[in-house]
């Protein structure tokens, strides 16, 4: 496919409700979307680099200029035979994954377009509907937390996470398991503690937990293998997994017995792919994590979780979950048995409304051959 154009936006959604971490709070979705015209053909991704680099090094504004200044010019102009070699040619590139995962979804777009496909079934995905569920932010008090926790089982998620921090963890999760009964339950510190705080996690270790995800500092796999070896509880890791040499590391180490893949984080749907496949060869299951996707982004990575080791619940919920109203139109359902419904319509497979998709930028270049 020849590039002919390129245009970047930075996107700012309000959140129906703050988001809050124990790295931060969020009351609005900042992303850059990536949309890309080559043969004939538009593609879109989403780049989830928000405002300050807390969740991982990159901002939109260090994804804004290195997508300009590094990876969108050497694409003008040029044959990009496909989404992979996009992918192999960027590695020169340090890092950026959030930046390279943009531009290369736009370009699985395209490809599975040229192929008359849906994404999931260019990725190798089987599944016509994947399970899935929400993840909870901090609340000011337990209660306000146990109420969230009522509405969205009520709406029909069959499992909850729950984000903890130092001081808001054993006491959510514990009247969590009072109130709910024997719910599908899982915790994600993103690397809120260290190994001196190993009490708290075999305290969590009693409520029979799906995971505990990311409790350690995301560049220490040692300390979370030594963590692992108290836990019966499988340690989930999210923010270490940078790309297939990280997976690998930590399951060589017994860092962690489950992965979260986002394919942001990891640089990309091919790197994904092959953590994936990695995972699968060594029966370690994963699932797939998300960033507050608006559902551009929440396309891709449903047409990602079609693939078969993606064995637990996602972190992918509907649109009314994050936004008053979704870039996309349909917006992204939950079906009565708590699955959403993987696009089946060619590329993405989804309706991006440019009404609203003007609407949300406040910042816009194109770049042409
Ligand atoms: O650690 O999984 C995380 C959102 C932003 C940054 C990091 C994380 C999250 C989530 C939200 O947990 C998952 C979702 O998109 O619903
Ligand atoms: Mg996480």
């Amino acid at each position: 496919m020849r590039v002919e154009a390129v245009e970047l936006r930075q996107i700012e959604m309000k959140l129906r409700a703050p988001f809050e971490t124990s790295f931060g709070r969020e009351e609005d979705k900042v992303c850059l979307l990536v949309r890309v015209r080559a043969g004939g053909l538009e593609g879109w991704g989403e780049a989830p680099a928000g405002i300050a680099p807390l969740y991982n090094e990159e901002t939109s504004e260090t994804a804004w200029s290195v997508l300009e200044r590094f990876l969108i010019p050497p694409l003008l102009g040029k044959q990009v035979p496909s989404p992979q070699a996009f992918a192999a040619g960027a590695v020169h590139i340090r890092r950026h994954h959030m930046a390279k995962a943009g531009l290369e979804a736009a370009l699985w777009d395209i490809a599975a377009q040229r192929q008359g496909l849906p994404l999931s079934r260019l990725l190798g995905g089987e599944r016509a509907a994947v399970s899935v569920g929400v993840s909870l932010g901090i609340e000011p008090t337990v209660d306000a937390l146990l109420e969230r926790v009522a509405d969205y089982l009520g709406r029909g998620y069959r499992r909850i996470k729950v984000k903890i921090k130092p001081g808001w963890d054993i006491e959510p999760t514990r009247r969590i398991r009072e109130r709910f009964g024997d719910i599908l339950l899982q915790v994600d510190a993103n690397s809120a503690y260290d190994l001196a705080d190993a009490a708290t996690f075999k305290a969590l270790d009693a409520f029979n937990l799906l995971l505990i995800e990311q409790p350690l500092a995301e560049d220490d796999m040692v300390d979370h293998a030594a963590l692992q070896a108290q836990l019966r509880t499988p340690i989930c890791l999210d923010e270490s997994i940078v790309h297939e040499r990280a997976a690998k590391a930590a399951l060589q180490l017994g860092a962690c017995r489950v992965i979260n893949i986002k394919q942001a984080r990891v640089g990309g749907l091919s790197a994904a792919v092959a953590i994936h496949d990695l995972c699968r060869a060594q029966g370690v299951p994963v699932w797939c994590g998300g960033m507050l996707e608006t559902g551009i982004g929440r396309a891709a990575n449903l047409a990602l979780t079609s693939l078969p080791n993606f064995t637990l619940p996602a972190d992918l919920s509907a649109s009314d979950r994050y936004f008053a109203e979704d870039l996309i139109d349909p917006p992204v359902t939950l079906n009565t048995d708590g699955t959403i419904t993987v696009p089946t319509g060619v590329g993405l497979g989804v309706h991006i409304v440019p009404e609203r998709v003007e609407r949300h930028t406040v910042r816009m270049a194109r770049f042409t051959a």
